[in-house]
């Protein structure tokens, strides 16, 4: 693939200067272009759509454009500034959400937000509190969204104990003794936990939990913030919007984001939930979406702190025992290792639930 060429099928602005890719997410590809204008300069993002993850990137792309045009209005309503707030997804130049090249790769584009960054950890608890701000008010945005139009991009995505049943387990049947010999400990650790696995999707099966249109990846590094002030500007990385859980969406920026160490570090002494960053993400998160959470939404968001780290664990787990085929890795055993790490945080998390549990009844 020659990204220079697949930068043509876009109805960019201004003459090519320059591509390189970019970010570090673990599915797609990134890549930054830059044009120059007759007066300015304009920079575009162009990714690579995993297919093998997204398999059907039509009905990803009209979610994707329906959830921004949504947003769009929502956020000129409130005085926002919508060129900077929410994503601009750019068409090709014969008109098309996205691009998909003689060999089946699928690519799409948009406007790079001015003057903005984005963090793979927050360097204080203000900067995550303000990610929390941010998904709070975007969760509340979607509150009136038709959900019933969108597709389900990743069916099952938070499902973890259908990910037990119908992935862990099949990978664990279908790989060697050799195998499970250097995660023997990772596997005890995820089987023995299997009973927490269902209890949020059954709740939410019962109608305890209501489902929302949530975001559903809420890494820190999804959120832009402006390079000066480092106020949160933009959530992006839509590709998982569907209905699920308010519950997750907590919890997974819990999980990358509070935690001590990175995702991927191996020294698991580093690894731990810094309750001072939980406090700060849950002032942000439920100080624009509190209002509209329920009761048992509330009284479960440190609990689900817990499964969703587990969850990302037994899919890093999984990865690692179907031979690396979802996750991005740069070594054989990059996906052992944050299995390992996630197993770390889940240990310290099941410590903490109490004092976690009280944060959230002061807040
Ligand atoms: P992935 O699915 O690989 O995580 P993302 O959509 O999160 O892909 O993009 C990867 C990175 O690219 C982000 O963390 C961010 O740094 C940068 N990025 C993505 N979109 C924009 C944008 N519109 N403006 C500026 N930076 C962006
Ligand atoms: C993936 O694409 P990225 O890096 O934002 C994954 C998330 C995991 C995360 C773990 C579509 O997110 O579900 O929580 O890695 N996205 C998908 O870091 O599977
Ligand atoms: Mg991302």
């Amino acid at each position: 693939m020659d990204i220079k060429e697949i930068v043509k099928h876009f109805a960019f602005e201004g003459e090519f200067q320059c591509v390189a890719e970019f970010g570090t997410g673990h599915i797609n590809s990134t890549f930054i272009a830059d044009f120059k204008c007759a007066e300015n300069e304009k920079r575009y993002v162009i990714q690579r759509i995993n297919t093998s993850v997204f398999k059907k990137p039509d009905e990803l792309m009209k979610n994707i454009f329906a959830v921004t045009d949504y947003l769009y209005k929502e956020i000129e309503k409130t005085g926002g500034d919508p060129e900077r707030e929410t994503l601009h997804f750019i068409k090709t130049t014969d008109g098309r959400n996205y691009f998909e090249s003689e060999n089946g790769d699928c690519f799409r584009a948009y406007a790079f937000v001015k003057n903005s960054v984005s963090f793979d950890s927050a360097d204080t608890p203000e900067l995550f509190e303000k990610s929390g701000i941010a998904f709070g008010k975007f969760q509340n945005m979607l509150g009136n969204f038709p959900a019933g139009i969108l597709f389900e991009t990743i069916p099952n995505f938070h499902n973890t104990a259908w990910r037990f049943e119908n992935e862990f387990m099949p990978a664990l049947f279908s790989s060697d003794d050799e195998l499970h010999a250097s995660c023997r400990e990772e596997i005890d650790f995820v089987t023995s936990r299997r009973g927490i696995t269902g209890i949020l999707y059954d709740m939410a099966e019962r109608g305890e939990l209501p489902l929302r249109v949530t975001h559903n990846d809420t890494k820190l590094n999804n959120v832009l913030f402006d390079k000066d002030t480092l106020d949160a500007l933009c959530v992006i990385d839509l590709d998982t919007v569907m209905p699920g859980l308010a519950l997750y969406d907590f919890a997974d920026s819990i999980r990358f984001g509070a935690s001590t160490a990175a995702e991927d570090e191996a020294d698991l002494s580093k690894v731990s939930l810094n309750l001072e960053y939980f406090r700060a993400y849950a002032r942000g998160f439920l100080s624009r979406a509190g209002e509209t959470l329920t009761k048992a939404e509330r009284d479960n968001l440190a609990f689900a702190c817990v499964v969703i780290t587990l969850e990302c664990g037994m899919r890093f787990l999984t990865d690692y025992l179907n031979g690396n085929t979802y996750f991005k890795i740069d070594y054989p055993t990059h996906n052992l290792v944050r299995a390992k790490n996630q197993f770390a945080l889940v240990r310290d998390m099941e410590k903490k639930l109490d004092e976690m549990k009280a944060i959230i009844a002061e807040i």
